[in-house]
């Protein structure tokens, strides 16, 4: 039986991405099951009908549920391991693990300010200061990974990895708020803008056209 990934709106569900990039781009079949974000009870119902965690991204594999996109990720890597998600090295492994458990518990200011919105036109605002020592963080990581493992290939760990599933959504975030990075940085921004799974999923996000009031700020 194929796996469905339960997703949301993909112009906003910056977790339902996460997992979603990582099927994808690694070619493992599945359906999607779209269920729109906040538009009242009877969606919210559909979501808690299939996880009492009542949110997106959720992976059903059979008699397996499995919600939160960083424990969906695992779970395909542990179903999947030819696809190796993770890098093979166990040190660039638990690198890779590292900074995947950074961005999922951390970076609050930066995805509070800049919300993921593929259809918000492409504009600079005032940050907090918070939200800028994430942004330094993020490109402290981006280019220390590109410094260590560039000589492999492109991505943060050479080949595509769960590491870039889980930044997806801050490229998309460090496009459209116009934020100033550093060479190193654009260049990774640019491999995953032109990876095929990467841009799949933007145009399905571009060609939605519900929107959700409280996520178009400024
Ligand atoms: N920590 C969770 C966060 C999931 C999450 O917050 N999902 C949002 C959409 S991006 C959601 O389902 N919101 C719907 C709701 O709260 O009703 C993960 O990594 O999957």
């Amino acid at each position: 039986m194929t796996m469905k990934l339960v997703i949301g709106n993909k112009n906003y569900s910056s977790w339902s991405m996460r997992p979603w990039l990582a099927l994808r781009a690694s070619q493992i079949p599945f359906d999607e099951v779209f269920i729109p974000l906040y538009t009242g009870e009877a969606d919210k119902q559909r979501i808690l009908g299939v996880s009492r965690a009542g949110k997106v991204p959720i992976l059903i594999d059979g008699e397996v549920t499995v919600w939160d996109s960083l424990a969906i990720i695992e779970y395909i890597a542990e179903r999947f391991p030819d696809k190796r998600l993770w890098p093979e090295d166990p040190a660039h492994r638990a690198h890779a693990r590292s900074i995947s458990a950074e961005m999922h518990s951390g970076f609050a200011a930066l995805r509070n300010e800049c919300g993921m919105n593929l259809h918000r036109p492409v504009r600079a605002i005032a940050l907090s200061s918070e939200a800028c020592a994430d942004i330094s963080r993020v490109q402290q990581i981006w280019t220390e990974c590109r410094g260590r493992y560039g000589k492999f290939g492109e991505f943060l760990f050479g080949s595509f990895s769960a590491a870039d599933a889980m930044f997806a959504p801050v490229v998309h975030r460090f496009r459209t708020y116009a934020i100033a990075v550093v060479p190193e940085v654009q260049a990774y921004m640019d491999t995953m803008m032109a990876l095929p799974a990467f841009r799949e999923w933007t145009e399905g996000g571009l060609a939605e056209t519900l929107v959700i009031k409280k996520f178009e700020t400024a």
